[in-house]
Formats: C-alpha cells, structure tokens, sequence
C-alpha cells in the first residue's frame, strides 16, 4: 500500500502534468492565431504527451491502491511576446517540473518506496529529452532572429512532429 504521503505528492504531479498540458494547449492557439502551423502542431503533440504523463501518474495510483484525487486546474496564459518567449517560457517550465520530479524521486527514497523510486526514472529520462528539445528550439530561433523566410522553415520542420501514443501492455 502506497503511503499518504506519496499519494498526497503524485495526485499533486497528476495535476502538475494536466496543466502542462492546459498551458501547451494555450500556446498551441497561439501559433494557430498566427498561422504558424507547425509550431501549433509541435504544441500540440507536446499536450498529448503531458496528458500521457498524467495518465500513468493516474493508473500507477490506482494500481498502488491509491486514490485518485483530480484538482482545479490553472488557468494558463493566453498570449505571448513571441515564438521565442513561447519557448522560453516552454523552458522555465520544464525546469519546474524537473525539479518536481526531483522533489518526488527524493520523497520516494525517504518513504523507502521502491516501487515509485522506480516508476519514476522514467520521468527523469523525459526531462532530460524534453529540456534538450526546447534548448534546440531556443538555439534555432536565436540563429533566425528576425529572418521571416527561416521562421517559416522552422515552421515546416516543427509540422513533422507526431505524437507516439504508448505501448499498450497486455499484462
Ligand atoms: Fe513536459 O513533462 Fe511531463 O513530465
């Protein structure tokens, strides 16, 4: 049985993902106020896969014999300065959620919880792929500056993202 105290701290990461994926879902209408599509759907793979988060927080729990609790979720911001303060933004948080994980994978440890110890090492894996995405976007965007034709370039790389829904286990 999983102890209150983790419980109480993944139901809280449930909602953490599920505003991710709220805020990734604002900034999808963003871009697509803008017509930068592939930024939209770049955004938008981005929501599916923090809704995916979410869920295996969601089914670990009841595995566990925990108990779901789902919170409010926040509103997000609706609007940005630019492509790059989106991403900067995308990046600060991240870095939140990473030191979330952190905050969890240590609470693991103290509570002696192998079992979420181990659950979420994958997260860990995903922060460092998902901070490492952002950075490259950052880093393009800088090299483009104010240059429309390399935006629009960028656009069309970002519109070949596509989201690969887990593999489902048949145990
Ligand atoms: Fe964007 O990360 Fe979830 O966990």
């Amino acid at each position: 049985m999983i102890s209150k105290k983790m419980e109480k701290a993944l139901n809280d990461q449930i909602n953490e993902e599920f505003y991710s994926s709220y805020l990734y879902l604002s900034m999808e209408a963003y871009f697509e106020a803008r017509n930068l599509k592939g930024f939209a759907n770049w955004m938008h793979v981005q929501y599916l896969e923090e809704m995916e988060h979410g869920m295996k927080i969601y089914n670990y729990l009841n595995e566990r014999g925990g108990t779901v609790k789902l919170g409010a979720i926040a509103e997000p911001a609706h609007t940005w300065k630019s492509p790059m303060d989106v991403f900067e933004q995308t990046l600060k948080h991240e870095k939140h959620i990473t030191e979330r994980i952190n905050y969890l994978v240590n609470l693991a440890e103290k509570e002696k919880d192998r079992s979420a110890f181990n659950f979420l090492q994958w997260y860990i894996d995903e922060q460092v792929e998902e901070e490492g995405n952002d950075e490259e976007i950052i880093a393009n965007l800088k090299f483009i500056g104010e240059d429309g034709r390399g935006l629009l370039m960028l656009d069309r790389e970002l519109a070949q993202r596509v989201y690969t829904p887990p593999v489902q286990s048949n145990e």
